[in-house]
C-alpha cells in the first residue's frame, strides 16, 4: 500500500493511525500542500484526486479518497483490529461522533478555505484565526457534550479501546494546538487525547515524526 499524505494534514494523520492500529505496513508518499504553490494541484495528484485533497491509499492498484472511507475500506478488508463497535447503536454513536468532526468542524478550517479568506476575500490574519477559533472551539463543545455525561464513554471515545471517533478527535486537537485554539472548556476531550497518545499506533503517527516534518 502507499500513502500519498502530508505531515501536517489532519484527514491524512487519521489514516495513519488507522493503519497503524491494524499493523499495515505502507509506503510513504508524501504531497507538500505547500510547496511549488502547493503539490495537491500537480496534475499528476489530481489524476489520482480530482478534489486535489490528501490523503490518497492506493491499495495494489485500487486509489481510494476520503479518509473516513478510506478507513471504513481498511476496516471491511482488514478487520482486526475493528475500529467500530459490534452493535449498530456503537457505530452510529462512534460515526457521529467521528462526522461532528470530520463534517462540522474540519471543513470549515482546511487550507483552501483559509486561502480563500486572506487571498479572496482579504480578511487579516487576525480575522482568519478568529474564524479558525470559532469554529473548532464551538465545535470541540459539541464533542464535549457528547462525551462527558455518556455513559459509553470510556478511556477512549466509546469504551476503552480505539475507534474511528478517537481516529479523528487525536487530529483535531493537533490542528488545534497549532492555530492556539482554547481547549480549557473541552476536559473529556482533552482527557482523551491524551490517554490516546500513550497509544503506540496514534504516537508514531504524529505529525512531528512524518517524513517531511518541520
Ligand atoms: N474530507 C476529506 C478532507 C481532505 C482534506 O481536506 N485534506 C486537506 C488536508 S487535511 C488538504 O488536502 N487540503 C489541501 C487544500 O486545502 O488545498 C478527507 O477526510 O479526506
Amino acid at each position: 500500500m502507499k500513502l500519498y499524505n502530508y505531515f501536517r494534514s489532519s484527514a491524512s494523520f487519521r489514516v495513519r493511525i488507522a493503519l497503524a492500529l491494524k499493523g499495515l505496513d505502507y509506503e510513504y508518499a508524501s504531497v507538500d500542500l505547500v510547496k511549488d504553490g502547493g503539490q495537491q494541484f500537480a496534475a499528476g495528484f489530481k489524476a489520482m484526486n480530482p478534489a486535489a485533497l490528501v490523503p490518497v491509499l492506493d491499495d495494489a492498484g485500487t486509489l481510494l479518497t476520503q479518509s473516513l472511507a478510506i478507513i471504513e475500506y481498511l476496516d471491511e478488508t482488514r478487520p482486526q483490529p475493528p475500529l467500530l463497535p459490534q452493535d449498530a447503536v456503537g457505530r452510529a454513536r462512534v460515526r457521529a461522533i467521528a462526522l461532528a468532526i470530520a463534517c462540522e468542524i474540519h471543513p470549515l478550517n482546511n487550507l483552501k478555505v483559509l486561502v480563500y479568506l486572506t487571498r479572496t476575500l482579504g480578511v487579516s490574519e487576525e480575522q482568519r484565526n478568529a474564524w479558525y477559533c470559532h469554529w473548532v472551539e464551538t465545535g470541540l463543545q459539541t464533542v464535549e457534550a457528547m462525551l462527558a455525561s455518556n455513559p459509553l464513554t470510556g478511556a477512549c471515545c466509546h469504551g476503552d479501546t480505539p475507534t474511528l471517533a478517537d481516529i479523528c478527535l487525536v487530529p483535531q486537537i493537533f490542528n488545534a494546538q497549532r492555530f492556539k485554539a482554547r481547549l480549557d472548556h473541552v476536559p473529556t476531550v482533552m482527557r482523551i487525547h491524551q490517554h490516546c497518545l500513550t497509544l503506540p499506533a496514534f504516537a508514531k503517527s504524529v505529525p512531528a515524526l512524518q517524513p517531511g516534518a518541520e
